[in-house]
């Protein structure tokens, strides 16, 4: 096993959690380094995208979170071997990605502009991409994304669902994916529940 140092921010959550997820899950060692927002000025152009997550594999690092996801995911068994079925995860991963992307723009627009921006998204663009993602976990068999089994992509859409359930995207209701995808409100559950995960959050003190 190579040794792996995961650099993101000191936040549960988002595009570098499916990666601390994965190993925690899995029991793969790797060192978790968190770096406060007030030390990202100074690394930003240490990062290949300036950019977080990266992660360091024996000394060299690779960014991008999915690239990241689908790397570990091959080393933890948690990705899989078959070529469409690997697809299918790429597929659900990149759609959380752009999903998340779209939602994440918005963060540091003037308050005017995010309100309507994000009022648009919650309208039409949300609603579809969780229909989209509803429709391939129902494809999947209702309870897994593929292969009837825990895979990243999983870990990916349970971390946009957790935020946008959270209610902290303020102007998108959190009651838009019991609205429009209530079995990725079912998923979000089973995934949180896994015991590996329930244990690593209640350690965390979550
Ligand atoms: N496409 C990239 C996006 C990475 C990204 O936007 N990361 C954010 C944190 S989640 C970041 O590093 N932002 C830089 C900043 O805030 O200056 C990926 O999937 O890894």
């Amino acid at each position: 096993m190579p040794k792996l140092v995961l650099n993101y921010f000191d936040f549960d959550g988002s595009r570098g959690e499916v990666a601390r997820l994965a190993m925690h899950l899995t029991g793969i060692a790797f060192e978790d380094r968190r770096i406060a927002r007030k030390d990202w000025p100074a690394m930003r152009d240490r990062m290949p995208f300036q950019q977080m997550p990266v992660l360091e594999v024996d000394g060299k690092p690779i960014a991008q979170s999915n690239t990241i996801n689908r790397y570990l995911g091959e080393l933890a068994g948690l990705y899989p071997k078959d070529d469409w079925q690997a697809a299918l995860v790429d597929e659900v991963m990149d759609a959380v990605e752009d999903l998340t992307t779209r939602i994440g723009n918005t963060i540091r627009m003037a308050e005017d502009a995010k309100k309507k921006v994000r009022e648009d998204l919650a309208a039409g663009p949300i609603p579809r991409f969780l229909q989209q993602l509803e429709a391939r976990l129902k494809a999947g068999g209702g309870e897994w994304f593929v292969e009837k089994r825990l895979t990243v992509a999983d870990l990916k859409c349970y971390l946009l669902i957790r935020w946008l359930k959270s209610g902290v995207i303020d102007y998108v209701p959190a009651d838009i994916v019991d609205r429009n995808a209530p079995l990725l409100a079912q998923h979000l559950e089973r995934v949180h529940n896994h015991p590996k995960i329930a244990a690593y959050y209640s350690a965390r003190g979550k």
